[in-house]
């Protein structure tokens, strides 16, 4: 049945004239009348802790975005995906990523097949093959155990896998060093091969379709590179695949008994959970890596149980959707204030913005708001000393996710407090800012003269009233790490229902694919470049002037 438009629904209607008053309120005000504002905006699930209150709304902004996501079906379409009906409409897919952390004793059918079973099958293979590596117990060619890992990977089965254990790092085998090669650009393979020494490296060659072009060429490159030193036959003990395609792994040369399989149901960036998180089992060993799936699974069971005034998915995505909607805050930013969440603003980045940067509804209708925000980030303290300017006092306003773990995973002293202090402090500054008097007060207390104070205060003068969220965790450790990528996975989710996108394909990333074929053919002189503009035309000109070709 065809949706209607969004803006058409009660429930929006009612939004938008609240949204009128909402535009008026500041955030200290907000605090100053409610007393129970923190307890009342902070939600607890699987691990993880919300809280929601530094945001421009009230409990009962929060009661009409929650009639917004119950009468754009939010509940019917989440049990839709949960259940494998195939809600991936353009690709003809179920959509099963939550199916990877289901435990052993459950059972799902798709297409009359219990994938359950199967997702466990390939576990136990992920947990034996993982068990002797790790153990020293698999030996490369020449008779020494692995010490090195390399996944060649790009994009949904590069992002998961290389977040995750660098955020996971506190948890690794001292011996395996893992490193990650996805850039078709050869500086990257190069910077890898370099660190690494052909008898005790082992290559995973991670992809879905085990046809992306970067992946193809950086793992025929690797290939090359220890076929230099070793034999056919010593592939076997380098070279292993993830992947959903028999053949062409077979014709890649890997022995079909080193490939770990998933399914076209999981969508590459929803992949870490499959076999794509091999990389992560072989740093953190098998036992974590069930656990960076339970954290996950409490957060699906949440998810799909808890009302939904106090889900926490949900309410982020609602929260999210009014500061989009309504602020007009056309980009969110992270800040894990975790270093070794380095790299999880990048991952949210393909998981949001490929999920929901879309324009047209499951219909093809033009979505009539806007949708995804651009998604980006760095961890504190360093962002601050960066951009943060920006979010304090640009001209836009631009929501912010604060993500800290209360207790630190090393045992270094003076640091935590110091890292947690920096946290909060930043989250308070946005929500509350410095008015004038108190920047005329702070320089008067200086000494300064009234001329002097006159020329600084609309400089020191802070708005404030700037949204964040604060999400905390106990320590970040494999549960709580799989808690909270659920927690954005099912949050990207409900946002997708409200516009109506299809958050699970990706064509947008095509068109580049095809052109650069055509532009390569070019480059390598196989066809004269004639069909372009003449900024592209110049453009291949220099470049094959510049490599004699
Ligand atoms: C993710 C996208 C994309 C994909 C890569 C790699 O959802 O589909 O990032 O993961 O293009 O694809 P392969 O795993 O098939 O190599």
């Amino acid at each position: 049945m065809r949706q209607p438009a969004l803006t058409t629904l009660a429930s929006f209607k009612a939004l938008e004239s609240h949204a009128v008053d909402a535009r008026h309120w500041q955030l200290r005000q907000l605090f100053a009348h409610d007393a129970q504002r923190f307890p009342s905006l902070t939600v607890d699930a699987a691990g993880l802790f919300l809280d929601y209150s530094k945001n421009r709304l009230t409990s009962t902004t929060v009661d009409l975005l929650l009639d917004l996501a119950r009468e754009r079906g939010v509940e019917a379409r989440r049990d839709a995906m949960l259940s494998g009906e195939k809600i991936n409409i353009t690709e003809h897919r179920a959509v099963l990523h939550t199916a990877l952390r289901l435990p052993r004793s459950k059972s799902l059918t798709v297409d009359g097949q219990d994938i359950v079973a199967d997702v466990h099958a390939v576990l136990d293979h992920v947990k034996e093959f993982t068990d002797q590596v790790r153990s020293g117990a698999w030996l490369g060619h020449t008779g020494k155990p692995i010490t090195d890992v390399v996944n060649v990977g790009i994009g949904g089965s590069d992002l998961g896998p290389k977040m995750a254990v660098l955020a996971l790092r506190s948890y690794a085998h001292p011996r395996l060093k893992m490193h990650f090669v996805s850039n078709v650009d050869g500086h990257d393979m190069d910077a890898a091969l370099a660190l690494v020494d052909p008898e005790t490296t082992l290559f995973i060659i991670a992809s879905k379709t085990f046809v992306t072009a970067e992946t193809m060429l950086n793992a025929g490159t690797a290939r090359t590179w220890f076929l230099k030193t070793a034999k056919e036959e010593d592939l076997a003990r380098h070279f292993v695949a993830v992947s959903t395609n028999t053949e062409a792994v077979k014709a890649f040369g890997i022995d079909p008994a080193n490939m770990f399989p998933f399914w076209d149901w999981v969508g590459g960036r929803y992949s870490v959970w499959s076999a794509i998180g091999l990389a992560v089992a072989l740093a953190v060993g098998y036992g974590y890596f069930s656990d960076f799936l339970a954290g996950a699974h409490a957060m699906d069971e949440h998810f799909r149980s808890a009302p939904l005034q106090q889900n926490m998915p949900v309410l982020l995505a609602m929260v999210g959707f009014w500061n989009r909607q309504f602020l007009e805050a056309g980009s969110l930013s992270i800040a894990p204030y975790h270093q070794d969440l380095n790299r999880f603003p990048a991952y949210l980045q393909q998981l949001d913005m490929e999920s929901n940067g879309k324009r047209v509804t499951r219909d093809g209708a033009d979505v009539d708001t806007p949708t995804c925000p651009v998604v980006w980030g760095e961890c504190g303290t360093n962002a601050q000393h960066a951009y943060f300017q920006l979010l304090h006092q640009g001209t836009d306003v631009t929501p912010i996710d604060f993500i800290a773990a209360l207790r630190a995973t090393h045992d270094l002293p003076g640091h935590h407090d110091s890292l947690l202090a920096n946290c909060f402090a930043q989250s308070e500054a946005f929500m509350t800012g410095k008015t004038a008097d108190e920047v005329r007060a702070d320089l008067t207390a200086q000494k300064l003269s009234a001329d002097e104070i006159e020329a600084l205060v609309p400089h020191k003068t802070f708005p404030g009233n700037r949204p964040s969220n604060t999400i905390l965790m106990d320590q970040l450790t494999p549960s709580t790490l799989g808690a909270l990528i659920a927690l954005y996975e099912h949050k990207t989710f409900v946002q997708g229902v409200l516009w109506d996108v299809n958050s699970f394909d990706q064509w947008g990333v095509e068109l580049g694919k095809v052109l650069a074929k055509n532009i390569h053919a070019e480059l390598t002189g196989e066809v004269q470049p004639e069909r372009h503009d003449s900024s592209t035309n110049g453009l291949i000109v220099m470049a094959k002037a510049a490599q004699h070709i």
